[in-house]
């Protein structure tokens, strides 16, 4: 009997960019039993059918935008005479859907780092329940991953969580109602353990894969402080120094690492926050822009954010304290007129981010707009093929259409194409030449070069490009960027690299002992380990 875990992709380009963590997180998970799994990362090659036996046990990740493909792996597997198991994202807010479309034996909803070890208990007992409860555990039980089970020579970036859950609410966003509103952060001691193992095999350059790095802004202390309660602003203190903690640790590691995290605008306002951000190494942040006009934000429910004058001062702020900006920006708002793409652009070049994403409007799950657009749909469904609309992620990806949500006055081909536009614009030759000014020397340069076309080849191309042809040549341009780029992020291994000596053993360690013994995993010491 072997287990596999299966990250599933119909696009399998030999390199990829970012480790997808959920795969070596669950081999961690994995009790010891049941011997180490084999990783299969469809985004670097398929899944070879002749490798699954009768007996064995699959786990197969689902977000929405691949669900369609882990169903086919699924059903393959079961037909093989496998167990198979879904989890991730999509399998989490449908679990009925996996269980039928997908063939699946059980389903895993929430974090699998404690569920999944009883599930593969239960399979190996061949009684496996149809649903596993992982629900949101508490940061001390984050597992680190099982990097030793990686092909490192695949991948440009390793990915490390430092934090789950987001106290916002954005309605195109379901990370605060799956991972909810309360920052779950993970023992600082566990992060770093993890980073020096990565860094002695070669990888300096981390994605901290966290929702939201900032957790407590300077707004959210100081209204605890003006309603007097000092409760709350004891926890939201807490919660702000072990961010620090975290930072000042990251700060001591080899100085050639490059961290690269994700972040609220508001971070702009606290300059204390992106220094030791820059002292940390984090040299980058996805920072979520999504509109630049204030009706735009307010329908998103972001009016947090900054428009207009304001917001590129915000964001040339955090260039000026040493974090450079990939600016997210939603196209086909309902708000959206054709003026707003150019102004989108002129904006994002202006505030002098370093990278830029401009994606479609996709009403994900588990979103208010989701909710919004089902109820919609519920009075007069769209049908494509005998699919409903509502369930986009189950047409064939030939006939899906690009967007699904339809806007008062563009229609999707002019949102596409004017979108395509934004993305010439912003990564034209002259653009990128300029901006990779900022990098210290012409090799630096010439990287920075390299790595901005190869951003807008593989993100860009995603959801728009409307006919195969181009989908093709842009898949076969990326391959080649892929290639290249990928030499970049080589570093050579530090073997003799080591964690600093904490004062309480590590969670994982702890964990990892009571998997091997087989003991519950929520019954362990490390549950109640106080903080340091
Ligand atoms: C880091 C991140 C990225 C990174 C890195 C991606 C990568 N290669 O790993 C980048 C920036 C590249 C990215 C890109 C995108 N992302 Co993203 N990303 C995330 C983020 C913040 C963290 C993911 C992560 O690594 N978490 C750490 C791991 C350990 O947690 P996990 O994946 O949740 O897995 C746990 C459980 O789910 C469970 N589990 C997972 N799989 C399985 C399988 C089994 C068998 C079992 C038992 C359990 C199990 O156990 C795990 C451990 O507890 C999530 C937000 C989130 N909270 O999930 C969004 C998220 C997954 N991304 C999202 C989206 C939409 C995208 C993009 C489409 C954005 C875009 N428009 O381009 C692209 C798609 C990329 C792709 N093709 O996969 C959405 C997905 C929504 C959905 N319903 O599918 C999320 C949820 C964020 C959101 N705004 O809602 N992303
Ligand atoms: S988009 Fe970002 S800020 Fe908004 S809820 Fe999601 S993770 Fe939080």
């Amino acid at each position: 009997m072997r287990v596999h875990l299966v990250n599933p992709s119909d696009n399998s380009f030999g390199t990829a960019v970012i480790t997808p963590r959920w795969l070596f997180v669950l081999a961690a998970a994995t009790p010891a039993v049941a011997g180490d799994p084999i990783l299969v990362d469809e985004s670097l090659e398929q899944i070879v059918p002749g490798s699954i036996q009768p007996g064995d046990i699959v786990g197969i990740s689902v977000h929405t935008g691949n669900a369609l493909r882990g169903y086919a792996v699924g059903r393959m597997a079961r037909e093989r005479g496998a167990w198979v198991v879904y989890g991730g994202i999509h399998a989490t807010l449908f679990p009925e859907e996996a269980l039928a479309q997908g063939h699946g034996h059980a389903v895993v909803k929430g974090d699998g780092d404690v569920a999944w070890g009883k599930a593969v208990a239960d399979c190996m007992a061949g009684a496996p329940k149809p649903i596993y409860e992982g629900g949101r555990i508490e940061g001390s039980q984050f597992l680190a991953g099982r990097w030793d089970l990686m092909q490192a020579d695949k991948y440009m970036w390793a990915s490390v969580q430092t934090i789950r859950g987001c106290p916002k609410h954005c309605s195109f966003c379901s990370v605060w109602r799956t991972d909810g509103q309360q920052p779950r952060q993970r023992r600082f001691q566990s992060v770093i353990d993890e980073i020096v193992a990565l860094r002695r095999i070669g990888f300096r350059f981390i994605a901290l894969a966290d929702d939201n790095f900032y957790p407590v802004t300077l707004t959210d202390l100081r209204l605890a402080r003006e309603q007097g309660n000092a409760a709350k602003v004891d926890e939201l203190m807490g919660i702000r120094n072990e961010r620090f903690e975290l930072m000042a640790e990251l700060a001591k590691l080899p100085k050639d690492m490059v961290f690269f995290t994700q972040i609220t605008m508001e971070a702009g306002e606290d300059g204390e926050y992106l220094d030791a951000m820059r002292k940390a190494n984090i040299k980058g942040a996805l920072v979520g822009v999504e509109a630049v006009t204030p009706e735009g934000l307010k329908a998103v429910f972001k009016d947090f954010n900054y428009s207009g004058e304001a917001l590129s001062k915000q964001l040339q702020t955090f260039k000026q304290h040493g974090v450079h900006v990939l600016g997210s920006f939603i196209f086909g708002l309902p708000t959206d007129k054709p003026a707003t793409f150019d102004a989108t652009v002129a904006m994002a070049l202006k505030a002098g981010v370093t990278f830029a994403q401009f994606v479609m409007m996709t009403p994900f799950p588990g979103t208010i707009d989701f909710v919004r657009w089902e109820k919609e749909q519920a009075l007069e469904p769209t049908l494509v093929g005998d699919v409903p609309i509502t369930r986009y992620w189950l047409i064939p990806t030939e006939v899906r259409p690009k967007m699904f949500t339809p806007h008062p006055s563009m229609s999707s081909d002019e949102i596409s194409v004017r979108t395509q536009k934004v993305w010439d614009r912003f990564y034209d030759w002259r653009s990128v030449w300029k901006r990779s000014a900022c990098t210290p020397t012409l090799k630096a340069r010439v990287a920075f070069v390299l790595l901005s076309k190869l951003y807008r080849q593989m993100y860009a191309g995603t959801g728009i490009s409307t006919d195969s042809a181009r989908r093709k040549k842009a898949k076969t341009m990326a391959r080649f960027m892929v290639k290249q780029t990928s030499k970049i992020f080589r570093s050579k291994p530090m073997p003799e690299l080591q964690s600093p000596v904490w004062a309480l053993p590590s969670t994982v360690s702890l964990l990892r002992t009571a998997l091997a013994t087989g003991m519950p995993a929520d019954a362990g010491p490390f549950v109640v380990l106080p903080k340091i």
